[in-house]
């Protein structure tokens, strides 16, 4: 008999197991494609906790339908269960658990958070785990000549602008973000005026813009192709509308790219925030919100050609 309860423990323990398994590697296909070197640790991250959490609700749920199909009282049977109170042993193994687990998954993270190392040289504190993990990015800071080390981003009430070194040493702005790929990335983000958020799925990058201060801010895109930034702080009425296209591209075209960009005379772009407000001033009837009225179009060197979210002409 207890033979039985053993074998039958151990069998399911691993098909509890091979189960966590596979809805950790499901976990993968939950995001949008990994376009930065920094988003393989998180999903692989992520795909950890799916496998825990699989794991304990299978583990929980499974004991508790275990309980309820084999140890119903009896149809008539009102009386109570017996009083069982207190057991050392169970008390410190379902203390002992959660309290390893957890240690283990913020071991993890911060393990996670210092690979990616996405703050670049801080001032203060920049602890650094042992030598023995590789940082995530492909390449070191020197990027070959290419003035991709110093992107300037500009959020604002509701634009993004960035702001490049251009080859004569000009600023050029432009209202889409381009990067060159498999090379170690240097933003300094700044705010005009309120909290934004710069956020790129893709990239599973998220950092929160401040006003007054310069935040520093390094990654690596490893994939080509057309992403979305998003600001994922409240940043007002039409901060849904503050958003821009992340353009990933080989060096050859970035450097086209920019060389293109300098030579453009600076335009307004299409701005959706000031678009919609102007429609809604333009409306005899008063609708929607009082709202700090957008800054004017951003006048830069480069927009993309149909911005993405344009109304239809
Ligand atoms: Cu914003």
């Amino acid at each position: 008999m207890k033979m039985r309860l053993i074998v039958t423990l151990v069998g399911a323990t691993i098909l509890l197991t091979l189960a966590s398994l596979w809805m950790g590697q499901q976990a993968y296909s939950w995001f949008p494609p990994e376009a930065s070197a920094e988003s393989k640790l998180i999903d692989d991250l992520f795909s950890f906790l799916v496998a825990l959490g699989t794991f304990i609700f299978l583990g929980v749920t499974g004991t508790l339908a275990y309980s309820v199909l084999f140890y119903r009282a009896g149809r008539y049977d009102y009386s109570d269960g017996p009083p069982i109170e207190g057991n050392v042993t169970l008390e410190i193994v379902w203390t002992a658990i959660p309290i390893a687990l957890v240690i283990w998954i913020a071991g993890y993270s911060y393990q996670v958070y210092e690979q990616m190392d996405v703050r670049g040289p801080m001032e203060m504190v920049h602890l650094h785990m042992p030598e023995t993990m590789p940082a995530a990015y492909a390449q070191p800071l020197e990027t070959g000549g290419l003035p991709s080390a110093e992107i300037a981003v500009q959020a604002k009430q509701w634009a993004w602008i960035f702001h490049y070194p251009g080859p004569g040493g000009q600023d050029v702005t432009s209202t889409e973000l381009h990067l060159p790929v498999d090379h170690r990335i240097k933003l300094a983000l700044t705010s005009d005026d309120v909290l934004h958020g710069f956020y790129v799925p893709a990239f599973r990058l998220k950092q929160d813009i401040i006003p007054n201060k310069t935040i520093d801010f390094e990654f690596t895109p490893t994939r080509i192709g057309t992403y979305r930034l998003r600001d994922s702080q409240y940043s007002g009425t039409y901060f849904a509308a503050m958003q821009a296209d992340v353009v990933v591209e080989s060096p050859v075209d970035y450097q086209a790219w920019l060389a293109d960009a300098s030579s453009r005379v600076p335009s307004p772009a299409y701005n959706r925030a000031s678009f919609e407000y102007n429609r809604s001033a333009e409306q005899s009837v008063v609708r929607g919100w009082a709202t700090v009225p957008p800054a004017p179009p951003p006048v830069v060197n480069y927009a993309p050609k149909q911005a993405p979210d344009s109304p239809p002409a």
